[in-house]
């Protein structure tokens, strides 16, 4: 199979996963219309490809995944949702259609909000795992969406507005906002294996370290490079909203130059698991080279 096809064999898993464990409860449809609009509005489902990747790089099995490869994406989508409302970015285009507040409401994009963060733990009990890596990989996910991580990443960029960031702090601030979760894609994927050694697990860390910040590092760039209609949200928004990126930082160049750095380090950090590194090698290269 090509690496386009197998990322796309995931991405159909993935979303009829989801699909699967999005069954409405019945009980608030506005809501719950909010909840299936959020998380199939057409995302890439890479985090949840990292996660299936990352359990057959330790030699497991796709579908020991499926319960982490939707709370990832259930925590992401909320993230999202979040960070379009007028109290965070205020933004009306998503995925190339409305954003969930413009579609629905304020109130009920916060609510849907809430409801993907807690149906992603609920998500990651199921699977019939031993309770102690059932509890270890609830951790983790809390520990990379809380204030920790993800929402410690969106608060030190809240405070940053207008304010000049150098590489340091704009990296720090990525490596939480943006680099957590995809960190424990890749973490909980394995992990979900049950058969990933803690020297495995670090060295995993290391790519999906280097991984979450090449692909911030791209995303600044289409936010340049990009067009508005391929991207599905608004392009040259950093710029016009004065938002510190790396090609503001060092230049478009030097960016793209950072980003492929960071490739670089992060397959190297692959290099024990030989052939089956493979898989997440050619993913990290679909982030690095993607156009959306
Ligand atoms: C609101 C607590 C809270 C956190 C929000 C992740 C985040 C923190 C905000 C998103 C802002 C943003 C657009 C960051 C750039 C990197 C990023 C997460 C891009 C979107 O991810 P993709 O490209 O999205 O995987 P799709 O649409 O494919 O799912």
């Amino acid at each position: 199979m090509n690496t386009l096809d197998y990322i796309k064999s995931l991405q159909d898993r993935a979303s009829a996963v989801l699909a699967s464990r999005l069954q409405s409860p019945g009980l608030s449809p506005r809501l719950e219309d909010a909840v299936q609009y959020a998380v199939n509005n057409g995302g890439k489902r890479i985090r949840p490809v990292l996660a299936y990747a990352a359990a057959e790089t330790v030699g497991g099995e796709a579908g020991d995944a499926d319960a982490c490869a939707c709370a990832v994406e259930f925590i992401h989508a909320y993230s999202l949702v979040h960070d379009d409302l007028p109290a965070m970015d205020d933004d009306d285009l998503r995925r190339g259609q409305p954003t969930c507040h413009i579609k629905f409401d304020e109130a009920t994009a916060i609510l849907a909000g809430d409801a993907l963060q807690t149906l992603a733990f609920e998500t990651l009990c199921d699977g019939g795992r031993d309770p102690a890596l059932v509890v270890d990989m609830v951790r983790t996910l809390a520990r990379a969406a809380g204030w920790q991580g993800m929402v410690a990443g969106q608060g030190i960029d809240i405070d940053g507005a207008g304010r000049h960031m150098g590489e340091g702090d704009l990296a720090a601030m990525h490596r939480l906002k943006t680099g957590a979760l995809i960190d424990a894609s890749v973490r909980l994927g394995a992990m979900s294996s049950g058969l990933a050694s803690a020297g495995q697990l670090q060295q995993l860390a290391v790519f999906s370290g280097c991984l979450g910040l090449a692909f911030q590092i791209k995303d600044d760039i289409l936010d340049v490079e990009g067009e508005t209609e391929i991207l599905g949200k608004q392009q040259g928004k950093d710029a016009s909203r004065n938002k510190p990126t790396y090609p503001a930082l060092l230049g478009l160049d030097a960016a793209r130059a950072r980003m492929q750095a960071l490739f670089d380090e992060g397959i190297a950090a692959l290099a024990d698991f030989g052939d089956n590194a493979g898989k997440l090698t050619a993913i990290a290269d679909y982030i690095v080279n993607r156009h959306y």
